[in-house]
């Protein structure tokens, strides 16, 4: 592959500077970087390598569940509570229901926009979503950026769908599952999946009907289950009745989640699950590589082999092994 000097020199001149601005907790900078990355450019991971170490004191708080059960609403509601107590928040909202007319970024940005001049909230929201279950690599690269920006909590809304639930653990210290009474939301249709990773339940819009009766139902079945043994069995997920929409019992779930917080550290559960974060970017980055590696050194290595494949002569392994023999040497 070419390499273009100039390109090179901006990069290794320009990445520095911008670094001590983001660390300096500099909005332009944080702007900046979210773009450099956004574009792939080679600046942005040289950047992410350099702010890294500084990103690992923020804690992650995933907020998940089914659309339109109140997610970003409860996000707003968190935003102004932690900035209530002057804490400064960073949002990274993934909503991959209408990836093609923007319209539940557009929805995410009216319902937070009450924050939109505060310096101490930065809110991003990403329709694109990468090839780990659901949260893409962009994704854990936002969060990397705002925790190295000084933002120490940071709030990720998630929709609660396929893989998401297991990737929202893995990325987030505290899971916060929403649920909402009403159709398609009743606690038989919650998979043992979602149930399982959430460490907060808010049975939200309780100023509907049936909202005690899903809380109800999420208690019976969490008294049911056996949460296996070990320091984090010692958790009881607690179920928090709230309304997003009218900031009831907001401060209930703040408490909630303080709580969790505090049982993590605790019981060591914090560093495990930082390590677990750790390893999940690690895999990632790798993948990252050695899809570039590909593309860069053997532009055509995937077309010969499927050709073969397809064709009859070989099979997927077979060139698998090939091609990664062939990128390392
Ligand atoms: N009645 C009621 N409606 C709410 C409440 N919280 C959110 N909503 C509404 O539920 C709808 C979906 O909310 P949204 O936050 O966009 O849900 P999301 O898709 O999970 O992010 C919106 O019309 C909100 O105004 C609540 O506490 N009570
Ligand atoms: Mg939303």
């Amino acid at each position: 592959m070419e390499i273009n000097p100039r390109r090179v020199l901006s990069t290794s001149t320009m990445v520095a500077p911008l670094a001590a601005r983001l660390l300096a907790g500099e909005r332009g900078a944080v702007a900046r970087a979210i773009r450099l990355l956004d574009d792939g450019d080679p600046a942005g991971l040289a950047l992410l390598k350099a702010i890294y170490p500084a990103a690992a004191a923020a804690r992650v708080l995933g907020v998940t569940g089914a659309p339109g059960s109140g997610k970003s609403t409860l996000v707003d509601r968190l935003i102004g509570a932690y900035r209530a107590r002057g804490e400064k928040v960073g949002v990274a909202a993934v909503d991959p229901s209408s990836p093609f007319t923007g319209g539940a970024i557009l929805g995410d940005r009216i319902r937070m926009q009450r924050h939109a001049e505060d310096d101490g909230v930065f809110i991003r929201s990403l329709a694109t979503r990468g090839h780990l279950g659901g949260l893409s690599a962009s994704t854990l690269d936002v969060l990397t950026v705002l925790g190295a920006a000084g933002f120490p909590t940071l709030l990720l809304e998630t929709v609660g769908v396929g893989q998401d639930e297991v990737e929202v653990n893995r990325v987030a210290d505290t899971v916060v599952l929403v649920v909402a009474p009403g159709a398609g939301d009743s606690v038989q249709t919650l998979k043992a999946g979602v149930m399982e990773i959430a460490h907060v339940f808010v049975v939200n819009k309780m100023d509907q009907p049936g909202a005690d009766q899903v809380a109800r139902e999420i208690e019976q079945l969490l008294g049911f289950k056996d949460r296996g043994p070990g320091p984090a069995a010692a958790w009881t997920p607690p179920v928090v009745l709230a309304a997003a929409g009218d900031g009831r019992n907001i401060d209930q779930v703040v408490d909630a989640v303080d709580r969790h917080a505090a049982h993590l550290h605790a019981t060591g559960e914090e560093s495990r699950r930082r390590r677990d974060r750790a390893r999940l970017a690690v895999h990632e980055a790798v993948r990252a590589r050695l899809d570039a590696d590909l593309a860069a050194r053997l532009p055509d290595a995937l077309d010969h082999a499927a050709a073969r494949v397809a064709a009859g002569t070989s099979d997927p392994r077979s060139e698998a092994d090939a091609i990664v023999m062939a990128l390392l040497r």
